[in-house]
């Protein structure tokens, strides 16, 4: 891979906004902030910059506008679909040294830098006796520009909603370098263009987020998980639904295959949960102020399509039982770098998805293995292809078009980067797509922010 050359007035400029020791152009430190989590994505940067600050990060963009050199701003880097890393020579904007974290315990919301991760938000609410209303299993990595600008999901959007629902306002800079700053954080706040909603979810190709401002959600610190195994996918699907009308308390709902247990169990030691192999499992955690257990029990106990059960209701029993969910993403990825179809399916189309995904992945590639796992609670499937060539995308498009006929999302939770660019057309319309241009255009007429991420030339 040929690395770029960093320009020597853009180099000169660089360290007179922030510091020699902050642009990094050694090669050996460079290589981990290339590549994408899953290995798929990356190429190669001519720099990696480190602003400390909104006023640094004005000024690196700004030089690298005028420089005519593309950035791609990069957080935690735990990205899946190739937007958090360069591919064409672009400057890394690494904003891991925006740590500013402010929390108004009294209004229920924080102010918090790019740079912040997840996990330390999550600290910093319950300590002022809040919740913040996303997690994810990346939540020690993610950052929270990186969330905000890809508005990522995670398990608890059944309750809470994406990250988008949390944002009550961000501080951003634009390719220029000018600031758009709103951090108020007033929950009522009906003054026109939502700007945050807008830069919540564009993937860092309209502003480089440097702040957000978001609502805490009152902390439930009761909670029962219970992991429950069925006979096959349509009864799983069928009891989560009917256990999201029933349980008011539930704030996570999980599905995954006995595939993908047996996966997990293997890589990582870990016994099986249940006594009896089950074709499906499904999930599924409650919390409340005071106990959920019974009302929990009420609904899962007496499912008669529920073939076992296993509860936890202390910490270490509840992190037990998410582990078996959780670290599919890291034992999958052990296998080498799979294809991620992150997508949404109607409830009511999820059962015949399933079983016609794995076969249309057969009938293209025989040799590749099919990973179905996901929130089933809000009808996301993570689909995950492992045997396929990085580069080789028939698997897909297959996989995509079948979600797009069942009127589903090609992207649930994880954007679009450059992985699912050539079909977001079977989702937005040439008119939507036409917007999409119309807005980048004027926010970033240079196209220095991302390119190639999110939206397709016209
Ligand atoms: C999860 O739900 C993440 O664990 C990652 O969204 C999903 O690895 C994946 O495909
Ligand atoms: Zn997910």
């Amino acid at each position: 891979m040929d690395r770029p050359a960093l320009p020597p007035d853009l180099r000169r400029a660089l360290e007179a906004s922030v510091g020699s020791d902050h642009v990094v152009v050694d090669p050996d430190l460079l290589v981990a902030h290339e590549r994408d989590w899953t290995g798929r994505f990356g190429g190669a940067t001519p720099a990696l910059v480190r602003p400390a600050d909104t006023a640094q990060v004005a000024a690196v963009l700004a030089a690298c506008t005028r420089a005519g050199v593309a950035v791609v701003p990069q957080g935690g880097n735990t990205g899946l679909v190739g937007g958090s890393v360069p591919r064409r020579g672009e400057v890394v904007v690494h904003l891991g040294r925006l740590q500013r974290l402010d929390v108004d315990a009294h209004a229920g919301r924080v102010v918090a830098g790019a740079g912040v991760t997840v996990a330390r938000v999550q600290e910093a609410a319950a300590a002022a006796g809040w919740s913040y209303g996303v997690d994810l299993a990346s939540r020690d990595s993610a950052t929270v520009g990186g969330t905000v600008a890809t508005n990522a999901g995670g398990i608890h959007v059944l309750r809470h909603g994406p990250t988008r629902s949390q944002v009550l306002g961000v501080e951003a800079v634009l390719a220029d370098g000018r600031v758009v700053s709103h951090l108020g954080g007033l929950v009522k706040d009906n003054t026109g263009y939502d700007l945050a909603g807008l830069v919540c979810g564009s993937e860092g190709t309209l502003a480089v987020v440097t702040a957000a401002c978001l609502r805490l959600v009152p902390a439930l610190p009761v909670r029962t998980v219970a992991l429950a195994g069925f006979a096959d996918a349509p009864r799983a699907i069928r009891a989560a639904g009917r256990w999201r009308r029933a349980v008011s308390d539930l704030v996570a709902e999980e599905l995954f295959f006995d595939d993908g247990l047996s996966l997990v169990c293997e890589q990582f030691g870990l016994p099986r949960p249940l006594r009896a192999t089950h074709d499906a499992y499904v999930l599924v955690e409650a919390a409340a102020a005071d106990d959920p257990t019974e009302r929990l029990a009420e609904a899962v106990g007496a499912d008669p399509e529920v073939g076992e059960v296993a509860v936890a209701t202390d910490a270490g029993g509840a992190e037990r039982l998410w582990r078996y969910r959780e670290a599919h993403t890291e034992a999958i990825n052990a296998l080498g770098p799979p294809h991620k179809l992150d997508v949404t399916l109607p409830e009511s189309a999820l059962p015949a998805f399933v079983r016609e995904v794995r076969d249309a992945v057969a009938h293209l590639a025989p040799d590749a293995r099919t990973w179905l796992f996901g929130h089933v609670g809000d009808g996301n499937v993570h689909v995950n292809v492992t045997g396929l060539a990085p580069e080789d995308d028939r698997v897909d498009g297959a996989v995509l078009e079948l979600v797009a006929a069942h009127g589903g999302s090609i992207s649930a939770e994880h954007g679009i980067g450059v992985a699912k660019l050539d079909w977001l057309h079977l989702n937005r319309s040439p008119e939507e797509l036409a917007v999409f241009r119309a807005v980048k255009g004027a926010l970033d007429p240079d196209g220095t922010l991302n390119p190639g991420v999110l939206v397709p030339p016209g």
